[in-house]
């Protein structure tokens, strides 16, 4: 399948990520996540996006959200966001499905929580 434009861009931002410390990381979404509702609305993922890449422009930024928004809701979840950017983040063990796992949000939104 080919891949879209906001995927495309997306595999780039994730390649510099995952450079970064995973706890890092997270420490970063909540910093930007101004609302602690654990969900980054676009202007929020901006944020995050400039911190690792300044040679984007807007639409770029917004077709990586719309890529990352996997229900649609406008926001970026924790779930949505460290799903895509650490494939295994939601898996048990290794050698597992490395997809999205819908069922893993409790022990995600768990993780996220511990994080403070
Ligand atoms: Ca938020
Ligand atoms: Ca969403």
């Amino acid at each position: 399948m080919k891949k879209s434009p906001g995927e495309v861009l997306f595999t780039k931002l994730q390649e510099k990520i995952q450079k970064y410390k995973q706890s890092d990381v997270m420490k970063l979404f909540k910093n930007v996540d101004k609302n602690n509702d654990r969900l980054l609305d676009l202007k929020e993922f901006i944020e995050l996006v400039n911190n690792f890449s300044n040679d984007l422009d807007q639409s770029d930024k917004k077709a990586m959200f719309n890529f990352l928004d996997v229900d649609g809701d406008e926001k970026v979840s924790s779930v949505e966001f460290f799903g895509r950017i650490y494939p295994t983040f939601y898996e048990e063990g290794p050698g597992k499905d490395k997809s999205f796992i819908p069922e893993k949000y409790e022990y995600a939104l768990k993780f996220i929580q511990d994080i403070n």
